[in-house]
């Protein structure tokens, strides 16, 4: 993409309304517009990271054995009714009437609406284990959205459901979720922990938040030091295997929310130099709540014995848009965002530091062309800018490469090549440049 041709609009002032670093760097960056508030536009560079982080838990989704649907964001208000949420909601949940005065509401999450899509098909105990999943725009009107996309009212979230024949069956398919969130987070960059948590309106008995640690959390949290460097699952684990010793080795640690945490119980398990406590933000939450759906609502299915058995569920969820705040929060210096590269916008950010000088645009053009016909996602700088500003544009928006040309530089017949994240700078030959980013 050249520069001159894409839509980045970066804001020279920190914006005042922003209180922390994310929501800052995101306005300065061009990646998302308030429109009202807790409810924003996403801009083409904040699209593409969003696009990025929904993929990543697609993959992991699909690879644990979960099946993608697509729900509406507006449900009849009778499945709310069913289940008693309706008035169990308040006044979190926006209610629209329609011109036949039939009441909608705009899902802030899909259990009522996936209990009605599965019992009006499945019958029997042999569909099951079953897990749908969509990754769709939500509506919580929270009384204090804040914090950008970290805290909004309307927010793009995966929620995943799943559906067994009993508590066994059902805790293998939490584990199946609780390993797929640790890959899923971890090939974004960043470190989660799984942490015991409150059910609120979701219910249920057992829960886990997945838990970045930052200064700027809104929630506070308590674990054993262990669980921020231990090892995650890799490509091959076996999701049709038994995950439970995995589970087990992390759940044996101390982790829990405020809402749950023990204080005595921290004291008693956790030696005092492996104690930490922090602000950490939640992205992910999972949840089994046994029958609380499926009994109301009647989602029954014929046992192997021949009676019919309510299913036991349970719900799970990523925040997709508050990811991109919470990565940046994680992820970040004092020059901008520092973009790990699963989830970079763009691969290479290439600056070219004299337009108009025919030996420096003829290189930027050559790196350009054959960086990306060797398919890697290039942001080409061929504005008129000065330098000073290009380097400080480029290092706000946080690609993890940089490549610079210039007339100096050529002279000798080289090019730039900075590490966004380490300051690390090389010279080379264009074709080292292009080798390197190429093979
Ligand atoms: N139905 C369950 C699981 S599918 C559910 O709704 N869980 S939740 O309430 O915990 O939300 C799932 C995730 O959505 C949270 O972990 C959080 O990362 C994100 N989230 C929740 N509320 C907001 C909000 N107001 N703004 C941005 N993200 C949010």
């Amino acid at each position: 993409m050249r520069l001159s041709r894409y839509f980045l609009p970066l804001l020279k002032e920190t914006p005042s309304e922003a209180q922390i670093v994310s929501h800052r760097f995101m306005l300065r960056a061009g990646m998302i517009r308030q429109e009202a508030a807790g409810i924003y536009a996403w801009l083409p560079l904040g699209f593409k990271v969003l696009g990025k982080i929904e993929q990543i838990v697609r993959e992991e989704m699909n690879r644990a054995g979960a099946i993608e649907i697509l729900m509406p964001t507006l449900q009849p208000s009778d499945l709310w009714k069913e289940t008693g949420r309706y008035d169990a909601y308040g006044p979190e949940m926006l209610r629209i009437t329609d011109r036949h005065e039939r009441e909608l509401v705009y899902g802030p999450t899909n259990e009522d609406m996936i209990t009605e899509i599965f019992r009006a098909y499945v019958r029997s105990y042999k569909a099951l284990p079953l897990n749908l999943y969509h990754t769709q725009w939500k509506f919580r009107d929270e009384i204090r959205p804040r914090f950008g996309v970290m805290r909004g009212r309307e927010f793009l979230m995966k929620d995943a459901y799943s559906f067994d024949l009993d508590k066994e069956a059902a805790r293998r398919s939490y584990n199946r979720m609780y390993v797929a969130y640790l890959r899923a987070f971890t090939r974004m960059g960043i470190v989660t922990i799984p942490m015991r948590a409150e059910t609120g309106p979701i219910g249920g008995d057992l829960s886990h938040e997945f838990i970045v640690l930052a200064d700027t959390g809104e929630s506070e949290v308590f674990c054993h030091k262990d669980l921020l460097d231990m090892p995650v699952p890799g490509e091959d684990v076996d999701f049709d295997g038994d995950l439970e010793p995995i589970v087990r080795q992390r759940t044996a640690l101390y982790a829990a929310t405020s809402d749950v945490h023990d204080a005595a119980r921290f004291e008693a398990e956790v030696p005092a130099d492996k104690r930490v406590t922090a602000r950490g933000i939640e992205v992910g939450q999972i949840f089994y709540f046994g029958t609380k759906y499926s009994v109301p609502m009647k989602a029954v299915v014929t046992g192997p014995d021949g009676k019919d058995v309510a299913v036991h569920g349970g719900s799970y969820g990523v925040g997709v848009s508050r990811l991109v705040g919470a990565i940046i929060e994680a992820c970040h210096d004092e020059a901008g965002i520092v973009w790990p590269a699963p989830v970079a916008p763009f691969d290479i950010g290439l600056i070219n530091l004299k337009k108009g000088d025919a030996k420096t645009d003829a290189a930027g053009e050559d790196l350009y062309a054959r960086l990306t016909k060797a398919g890697r996602d290039v942001l080409y700088d061929d504005t008129d800018e000065r330098p000073g500003a290009k380097f400080a544009s480029m290092d706000l928006i946080g690609l993890p490469t940089q490549l610079v040309v210039g007339p100096r530089g050529l002279e000798k017949g080289m090019v730039e090549v900075k590490n966004r994240a380490t300051g690390a700078k090389e010279e080379m030959t264009l074709e080292a440049a292009v080798n390197r980013f190429t093979s």
